[in-house]
């Protein structure tokens, strides 16, 4: 477990410099080191280590002045007034890099520590250190003192942030759930789960099986929860919400469901058996999930990206051909038919902000409201820090509000060109606007989500659109997103 973490979000968290002149210096998620006039001139901290314990010691480093220089994690440890010194691990850090120093160190009898950062040569170079990082092993005494111990920086948590207004989730895709570094975050932040795409119709529903059904009757529709269960399991074994994606959607679902005997080279069949099949297909959903997860899954998107970017209206769809126009609002009939009383049914989409579009959307939810069957509105929020701007989603927010319906950010993630501090920055700015913006309408919003937990496990991973960095690392937008009253 980590028993100690610097994220440097509020002030030097005792970390002082260590030779004369040097100075340590905040900046966005790290301290800058500057004023060195020898090697071991050098930022450092006192440690108080538990002696034969197996520490996993790691910090993160950076310099912009040489094209490579060796930099150490080393430890100071005194015992009878008297200082001696190791070198823990060295690096060769490249312009511009963040490079990890890491070790495992088991301390010995000594009466103070005190782990400091130092360069081989380069005695005058500034540089910057961030996210020092101390592990010790699950249930240890150094677990168990530094626990107790309030010295450590802890990460803030999403879901305590936002606790009083609305729920703060993430998307998470089924192989995840074996990452116990994952689980551990994604616990410590969030409050609610969505499947990324284990609860789509191509992995609900069960085509062989319905096609034997579809001998007897057309209209059946069988539905099976296996790739589910891994991210069901797991959020009921640890109490999290769970928000349903997605029941009726053009994408993700079996070219077979619409075809006569569940058979791609038939023809398509009629309305009347694609609403059966419909029909037979949501309650199938809602009947197994109640079955094995009562009460867990407490919202569902019902309806997924039904309004074309073109022409604003209906997408053409395998929907639309069979069941035709009023496909949405059967599927939330059907819906609210089958689900468990209180559970919210959303309609969800992206591009809500390109005014065209949101023309198409409000049409849509519109015609809806009327038969009572929906609850809320889902934006999905795929941006990059440069489109939409916050002026078109502010509007796109207050017209979806204006129809008084609930709502939710089912689907965050902010883009960036390249994986610099310049655009970091850009990002945490923009991801506190859409907090901000979402704080002002508080009361209809039921929840934000982010589409994935860490860069390299987002959708559009080359953008680095999230809010932890590879190696699990709140990035600045973590922290913009914490504290989205902020500068
Ligand atoms: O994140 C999902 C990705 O893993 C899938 O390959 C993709 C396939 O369509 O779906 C992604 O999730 C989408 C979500 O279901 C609906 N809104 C857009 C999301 C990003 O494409």
């Amino acid at each position: 477990m980590t028993v100690y973490q610097s994220n440097f979000s509020v002030g030097m968290d005792g970390w002082y410099g260590r030779g004369d002149a040097v100075t340590l210096t905040p900046g966005l998620n790290w301290l800058k080191v500057e004023g060195r006039k020898s090697s071991w001139h050098s930022p450092g901290r006192d440690f108080d280590l538990t002696e034969g314990c197996p520490y996993q010691i790691s910090v993160q480093v950076r310099q912009d002045e040489m094209d490579s220089a060796e930099m150490m994690l080393s430890v100071a440890h005194t015992l009878d007034g008297k200082e001696t010194y190791e070198n823990l691990a060295r690096a060769q850090v490249k312009r511009d890099a963040w490079t990890t120093l890491q070790c495992t160190y088991t301390p010995g009898y000594y009466e103070k520590f005190v782990l400091y950062v130092e360069t081989v040569g380069a005695p005058e170079m500034s540089f910057e250190f961030r996210l020092f990082r101390l592990e010790a092993p699950e249930g240890s005494e150094a677990a168990q003192a530094v626990s107790q111990d309030t010295g450590a920086q802890e990460l803030p948590s999403l879901k305590q942030v936002y606790a009083d207004a609305f729920d703060f989730g993430c998307a998470l895709p089924g192989y995840a759930v074996n990452r116990k570094e994952v689980r551990e975050l994604f616990l410590e932040q969030f409050s609610i789960l969505t499947a990324e795409n284990e609860m789509k119709p191509d992995a609900l529903l069960d085509v062989n099986a319905s096609r034997k059904l579809a001998q007897e009757d057309e209209t059946a529709a069988a539905v099976r929860l296996d790739r589910a269960r891994p991210l069901m399991d797991f959020a009921k074994a640890n109490g999290l919400k769970v928000h349903g994606h997605v029941l009726v959607w053009h994408s993700q679902t079996p070219e077979a469901f619409f075809h006569e005997g569940y058979d791609t080279a038939r023809p398509l069949v009629t309305r009347e058996v694609m609403l059966g099949r419909m029909e037979n297909y949501i309650r199938g959903v809602f009947e197994a999930v109640e079955e094995m997860y009562p009460g867990l899954i407490v919202s569902w998107d019902v309806v997924n990206e039904a309004i074309d970017d073109g022409t604003n209206r209906l997408r053409d769809s395998n929907w639309l051909k069979t069941v035709g126009e009023d496909f949405v609002a059967r599927a939330f009939e059907y819906a609210r038919k089958y689900a468990p009383e209180g559970t919210l049914l959303y309609y969800n989409d992206y591009n809500t902000a390109v005014p065209g579009k949101l023309k198409g959307i409000l049409d849509l939810l519109q015609g809806l409201l009327p038969e009572g069957n929906i609850d809320g509105y889902g934006f999905q929020m795929h941006h990059t820090v440069g489109y939409p701007s916050m002026g078109l989603i502010t509007s796109a927010v207050e017209k979806v509000a204006a129809l008084g319906l609930k709502m939710r950010v089912s689907e965050l993630d902010v883009g960036i060109d390249a994986n610099t501090e310049a655009d970091l920055r850009r990002q945490a700015d923009k991801y506190r606007e859409i907090m901000r913006l979402v704080l002002r309408f508080r009361d209809a919003f039921e929840a934000v989500q982010v589409w994935g937990v860490s860069d390299p496990m987002s959708w559009r991973s080359g953008t680095f659109p999230l809010l932890f960095d590879a190696g699990l690392n709140p990035k600045p937008a973590f922290f913009a997103v914490a504290d989205p009253a902020g500068a």
